[in-house]
């Protein structure tokens, strides 16, 4: 199998997969951006396809005030009887159920399954068809915030939704720190208990055991971890938090991990995306390959919004239906006072999926309202147009926890195409062997004057940085009157 790696590019992270016949779904972890859990769709495993997401209601969802970097972590997708199904930890408030009979959705409401206090949860059924939940015992609220129980297990009762007993403690791995995203696979008279450890950071790490039923016992792989980049200079790191599928070509594992750039392989700036990899069987035990990069040709869309959104754009907290309008083939937004350092701004945004890149949107702006790059409220750069009594001006703002930034220029109206380009550094020394990208602020005014405002380190704008479990969204935002957006121009390569 030679499939593309990244599989999905960008933001992506703790994707679990299944398959229904010919066709396979992927979902992927949102956090606070709504809607809530992508699902991509394909028939052949390289291309793939945003049919939908599974919940555009941020209140119903616990998402609307969710700390940032909680919200929604880690689902697991899994087809019974007809009916598809997706378990998943909002952070601190719970393991939510969702079903739908097309994964394009409609998707149900957001069904609790009481009792469950931990994250990750995977959806398996035994052998008589009860169905269990399986989960990484890490406190998120509470006196205990922070403690780990484990990998923790309960049969439950998915129409009344609670769990239907005590927990019970599973084999956790080997000893890594964080063991997670724990998978359950039946395969012959086996069961297979699967798990990340060691973080996701660079000592992230898939582990297995196996035991005669999905309560155990398990016995530890004596070749675990079964796969992990730490300390190699593979090109994809953090490599973990898998999940397997059965191909036609044999099983295939897809999981997380980040492209860090430049020679010390220290900032990601796309953040966690979705990679794939081969899986053997010898002795009963699976063997990963390692993962290796495959980027596909780069490419370009131009979106002029004659129809509405596609599933690919995202809101900050809340969805983009309720902080834009798509009409007269324009993305228009109303500011409410909220500048890209606010929790929930006014901002409707994608992916960045390329390693380098170029937006160019075209605004025309009457109040204060622009171009965003963010990881969150307190990492972002904006390029930024300005209308009132004072004159019309741009400014280039860089703000990264503490300190800030801003360049300033006098524009010739609220109309500018804005252009933010990320370049990979130049050079064989310096920022550039460290950095993973420049990011250039520019904007074309009215008048055709081109000003490039500043030009910025990325590294601050990185999954490492940051802190962040998310990844770069880039998108338009208004914080005061009115920003309509009449074309969106995307150019990314893998260079
Ligand atoms: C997720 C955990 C993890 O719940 O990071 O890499 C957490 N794995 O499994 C947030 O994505």
């Amino acid at each position: 199998m030679s499939l593309p790696n990244p599989l999905l590019p960008g933001f992506n992270p703790d994707p679990s997969v299944c398959r229904v016949g010919d066709d396979y779904f992927i979902v992927t972890s949102t956090f606070e951006y709504v809607p809530a859990l992508p699902v991509y769709h394909s028939r052949n495993l390289v291309d793939w396809q945003h049919i939908g997401n599974i919940s555009y209601d941020a209140p119903a969802i616990g998402v609307a005030e969710c700390p940032t970097n909680m919200g929604v972590w880690a689902p697991t997708i899994r087809h019974w009887d007809g009916v598809f199904h997706v378990v998943v930890v909002v952070a601190g408030h719970g393991c939510l159920h969702f079903t739908a009979h097309d994964p394009a959705g409609p998707w149900s409401a957001p069904q609790l399954i009481a009792g469950i206090g931990g994250i990750d949860p995977d959806l398996a059924w035994g052998d008589d068809g009860t169905p269990y939940i399986t989960y990484s015992g890490l406190i998120l609220s509470g006196d205990e915030m922070g403690r780990h129980l484990g990998i923790q297990q309960v049969k439950v009762d998915l129409v009344v939704g609670k769990a239907l007993e005590e927990p019970r403690s599973l084999w956790s791995g080997t000893g890594g720190i964080f063991p997670e995203a724990p998978h359950l696979y039946r395969r012959g008279d086996t069961w297979y208990l699967m798990v990340a450890e060691g973080g996701t950071e660079r000592g992230h790490a898939v582990s297995i055991a196996r035991g005669p039923s999905p309560e155990g016992p398990f016995e530890s792989n004596p070749a675990n971890p079964i796969l992990t980049a730490r300390g190699t200079a593979r090109p994809v790191q953090n490599t973990g938090h898998g999940d397997l599928v059965e191909t036609d070509q044999g099983t295939l594992m897809v999981l997380l991990g980040v492209r860090p750039r430049g020679m010390v392989r220290s900032f990601s700036a796309l953040g966690r995306e979705t990679f794939c990899t081969p899986v053997t069987w010898e002795d009963g035990w699976p063997v990963a390959q390692p993962v290796e990069l495959n980027t596909r040709d780069g490419w370009s869309e131009t979106i002029t919004f004659d129809r509405p959104l596609d599933p690919g754009w995202i809101g900050i907290r809340q969805e983009p239906g309720l902080v834009s309008q798509v009409f007269e083939q324009k993305l228009s937004l109303i500011g409410r006072g909220t500048p890209m350092d606010h929790e929930a701004p006014v901002f409707v945004g994608r992916r960045q999926q390329h390693q380098s890149c170029t937006y160019s949107v075209d605004v025309e702006v009457d109040g204060i309202g622009g171009l965003s790059v963010r990881y969150d409220e307190w990492t972002h750069y904006d390029i930024e147009v300005g209308t009132g009594p004072e004159g019309t001006h741009v400014t280039a703002r860089a703000v990264i926890p503490t300190l800030r930034q801003e360049w300033r220029a006098p524009l010739a109206s609220g109309r500018a195409t804005l252009v933010l380009e990320s370049l990979r550094p130049e050079g064989a020394f310096g920022l550039a062997v460290v950095t993973c990208d420049v990011l250039r602020l520019k904007v074309v005014g009215e008048d055709g004057v081109e000003q490039v405002l500043a030009e910025i380190d990325g590294r601050h704008l990185s999954a490492e940085t940051a802190g962040s479990f998310t990844g770069r969204v880039v998108g338009v935002y208004c914080d005061t009157g009115r920003l309509e957006c009449r074309q969106w121009r995307y150019r990314g390569d893998n260079d």
